[in-house]
């Protein structure tokens, strides 16, 4: 027989009383059913005899209860974040982030020792999905450590960079499923820093906490509403320091896990100055992870989840087999496109390339996105004229941008695309970094948004 007393601080609601599900925070945290029904702050005497918990009211224990959270925070030792992979100014940046990473830290602990239901939102890329596994992975090994039984992440891979009203609406449903005496809590990682995502943040305001972790360029974006904001632009870095890296040193100073693997695909796959192209390892299990994030939904049907990404990654056979699928599909669509391509040159001589995905798209490659294959042509097309060159990449309303990074700053996408915005009523949404980035519209205006976006490119057509 077993017995502890603790102090309910979460409540997950069933069906019924009966179902619901209450974490009860003492020398340890504990989830568990109670045949009798429990309220936050209540202080209980749980005994367990032969697999039935009997459940006992001791009194209220509000008054306890920060003190008692913070005592069990205290418990995790939170480590430095690791500058390793980075070099030059970047190190004093990530030396920078360190306090407001801490600060999000003890918030991210906070949330979770206490049962508060945390809803974990990433980027469908490789930079992304690496900075979610990492998290994933830590949250795991903290469990095991500490021998908690937890259950109160819900990871949720993002179509795309922005938190739009619907789904912050959609986390609204999952979050009202629970009570809790700390904040609910959203994680992003990898969003965008569009102006889309303000209204979720405003709508939040007060009832959510917020870690957003990003490497975006900031532009117009209003992240004052943000509980925690880290982002290197703040400090002093810029996007090479990607947010996967930092979900991923995050993840190292909550758990004391390494979590370097992820850190080199992170950066890989989004082309970071700090990626070590000549690291084959990394590069296959790149492929990989942006082919598993393309889609919310494998092929299989299963949810793809940070635990699913994983399981691929433990899986030599699986992983192959992935790998082999990515490469094929890869070389037919670049053959396709390096074909059927339309270029200009702009007033400074930049060279723009302009693929249509159409073609591609009818083929039904399953792991080539319009994204991840405008990061490929623009490697194709950077090769035949330098280092001065954009790829736009365009189908269904949609156009993907590339550039070189020696163009970059210079050119400024993010603010062109801002401006497009406020010139064009039919641009529905847009934004991203100054090397890649893209821009929606409707079907019927696919064109004039393709000539006014090369227009603010600098094109002159007669
Ligand atoms: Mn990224």
């Amino acid at each position: 027989m077993s017995r502890l007393e603790g102090i309910v601080t979460a409540i997950k609601f069933g069906g019924s009383d009966a179902d619901n599900v209450y974490t009860v925070v003492s020398e340890s945290v504990v989830q568990l059913r109670s045949p009798v029904r429990l309220d936050l702050y209540d202080r209980v005497a749980v005994t367990e005899q032969g697999g039935e918990a009997k459940v006992e009211i001791l009194g209220n224990g509000k008054a306890e209860c920060g003190g008692l959270i913070s005592k069990t925070v205290d418990k995790i030792e939170v480590g430095e974040p690791s500058a390793a992979y980075l070099s030059g100014a970047a190190v004093d940046v990530m030396g920078r982030m360190a306090p407001a990473m801490k600060d999000a830290a003890r918030a991210f602990l906070s949330a979770l020792v206490s049962g508060a239901p945390i809803i974990v939102r990433f980027h469908n890329d490789g930079d992304g999905g690496g900075g979610a596994v990492a998290l994933y992975k830590a949250v795991g090994a903290l469990r095991k450590k500490l021998g908690w039984s937890l259950d109160n992440i819900i990871w949720i891979i993002n179509a795309g960079v922005s938190y739009k009203m619907d789904l912050f609406y959609s986390d609204t449903l999952l979050l009202n499923r629970y009570s809790s005496v700390v904040k609910p809590l959203i994680a992003i990682i990898d969003f965008g820093t569009s102006t889309d995502s303000e209204g979720s943040v405003r709508q939040a305001a007060g009832k959510y906490d917020f870690v957003w972790i990003d490497h975006h360029p900031i532009s117009t974006f209003d992240h004052s509403g943000l509980t925690h904001y880290i982002n290197p632009w703040l400090d002093g870095g810029d996007s090479n320091v990607t947010a996967g890296l930092v979900a991923s040193c995050f993840a190292e100073m909550i758990s004391g896990i390494d979590a370097s693997k992820y850190k080199r695909i992170s950066l890989t796959c989004d082309h970071s100055v700090y990626a070590d192209a000549a690291d084959e390892e990394t590069n296959a299990m790149a492929l990989v992870i942006d082919a598993l994030t393309v889609r919310p939904e494998a092929p299989s049907g299963q949810k793809v989840t940070p635990k699913y990404i994983a399981g691929v990654f433990d899986d030599a056979s699986r992983f192959g087999e992935i790998l082999h699928d990515v490469k094929t599909q890869y070389a037919e669509a670049v053959d396709m496109g390096a074909k059927a391509v339309k270029q200009y040159v702009n007033t400074d001589g930049i060279n723009i390339y302009a693929v249509d995905y159409q073609p591609i798209a009818d083929m039904g490659f399953g792991y080539v996105t319009k994204g991840k294959y405008s990061s490929r042509m623009q490697d194709v097309f950077e090769e035949r004229t330098g280092e001065r060159t954009i790829t736009l990449v365009y189908h269904s309303g949609s156009v993907s941008i590339r550039m070189s990074k020696a163009i970059a700053q210079k050119v400024g996408l993010v603010r062109i695309i801002e401006e497009m915005k406020a010139e064009a009523d039919y641009i529905d949404s847009g934004g991203g970094h100054n090397e890649a980035a893209s821009v929606r519209t409707d079907r019927s205006h696919m064109r004039d948004m393709l000539d006014l976006l090369l227009g603010k490119l600098g094109v002159t057509r007669n």
